[in-house]
């Protein structure tokens, strides 16, 4: 069948509106018409260019919400009509990882989506006769999407798409770090670089651990107003320092430096910064962001000697077809908020204004409505 959709063709161009043809679900697969996508700082890294593994032409997006339009042989767990929301890190609940209960990080088909493939290997996107790379196995810049069933997380009807389709990114991965991987404690004093779409959703996990100080460091200051109705407590901006006295700042800010800090930038320095303003004997950052191409982390290994730990978080550790309803859940209860994260709203042939948006750091999340 025919989709509109926003094709990236190449690395660094502008995304371009076309009609692409989807094939139906083959076994084990499902076909989903995307109501609404958000569009995360991932989706942008790869569009420039400075991820090492991104393939072209792609559809981009892995932020949406939709319906089950229609499924493949052997397909169990959804039906037709159900509302579900793609998930790039699926949840096969059989490959070792899962049955580790150590990771989130599904194993089942990781190997065919970083290749832009269904997991026999094929697209189900073309243009003509140039087949066109699936993206993070959810390419939801396109209204129709073909995602295997073990990738979708069905959630409650009543669940408005234009909102709901931040958790399937942004929400999670944010709220998620705090409470799946750092499992911040109720009285601890947390330090979050980078109060954008995934920053602020940190902030907002913090105060729902019961963290005590909750420092936000941003080098633009419209983020502060925002992020205190999130929760923060102290706003820092490097740019009113100089570079060398950032971390004895923050050091000092939290009593001898955070029990918990947060990467949601995606740079390396930052990273750094990140670690060293962690409390001396046991204090932990959590890298979130995803830095370019070619760049590494360091530190001097006394940092680490004297206790400081450093992790990683993809998608909040959590496990999404189990997970991802329970927080569609918690925003229907009036548990977390999205409204007011997403400033713009917008349809798909404005797609590229979103991104020039982000850049200008006017928006939190541009949501994309078919
Ligand atoms: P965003 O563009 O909305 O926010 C980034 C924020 O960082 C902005 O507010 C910007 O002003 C701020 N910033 C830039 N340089 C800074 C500096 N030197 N110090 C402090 N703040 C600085 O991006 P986002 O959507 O929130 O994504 C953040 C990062 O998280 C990106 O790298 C993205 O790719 C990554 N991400 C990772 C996961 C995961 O699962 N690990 C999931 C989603 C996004
Ligand atoms: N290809 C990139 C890595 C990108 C990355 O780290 N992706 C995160 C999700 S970001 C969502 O906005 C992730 O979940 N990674 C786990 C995985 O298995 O890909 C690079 O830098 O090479
Ligand atoms: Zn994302």
């Amino acid at each position: 069948m025919d989709s509109r959709a926003a094709v990236a063709y190449k690395a660094g161009e502008k995304l371009t509106i076309e009609t692409v043809q989807v094939e139906g679900p083959r076994a084990g697969e499902v076909m989903v018409e995307i109501k609404a996508t958000g569009v995360c700082h991932t989706d942008e890294f790869t569009r420039s260019g400075a991820d090492p593994e991104g393939l072209f032409p792609c559809i981009l997006g892995h932020e949406g919400a939709g319906v089950v339009v229609d499924v493949g042989p052997g397909v169990t767990s959804v039906k037709k009509g159900d509302h579900v929301v793609p998930l790039y890190t699926p949840e096969c609940r059989q490959c070792k990882s899962c049955l580790s209960r150590k990771t989130n990080l599904c194993t089942a088909i990781r190997a065919t989506q970083g290749q832009g493939l269904m997991p026999d290997k094929s697209s189900r996107f073309k243009l003509g006769n140039e087949s066109v790379k699936h993206y993070m196995g959810c390419s939801t810049f396109s209204n129709f999407t073909v995602l295997p069933e073990i990738a979708v997380a069905k959630i409650r009807e009543d669940a408005p798409f234009d909102k709901v389709c931040y958790i399937g990114c942004g929400v999670t991965t944010g709220i998620g770090a705090v409470i799946n991987t750092a499992k911040v404690q109720p009285g601890d004093n947390v330090v979050v670089f980078g109060l954008g779409g995934i920053g602020l959703n940190v902030i907002q996990g913090a105060r729902m651990a019961g963290a005590d100080k909750i420092v936000g460091v941003d080098l633009n200051p419209k983020r502060k107003a925002l992020a205190e109705k999130f929760g923060l407590t102290h706003f820092v901006n490097p740019s009113d320092m100089p570079e060398n006295e950032l971390v004895p700042y923050l050091v000092n800010l939290t009593d001898g430096g955070a029990d918990y800090s947060f990467e949601c930038v995606g740079s390396v320095k930052v990273m750094r910064q990140a670690l060293e303003c962690c409390h001396r004997g046991w204090g932990t950052s959590v890298i979130i962001g995803v830095a370019g191409a070619g760049q590494e982390i360091s530190t001097r290994p006394f940092q680490l000697v004297t206790g400081r730990v450093w992790k990683g978080s993809a998608f909040g550790g959590a496990r999404g077809r189990t997970d991802v309803p329970k927080i569609v859940d918690w925003y229907m209860e009036k548990k977390i908020i999205i409204d007011d994260l997403i400033t713009h709203t917008m349809p798909l042939d404005q797609i590229n204004h979103a991104l020039d948006l982000m850049h200008a750091g006017e928006s939190i999340r541009s949501v994309v409505v078919f």
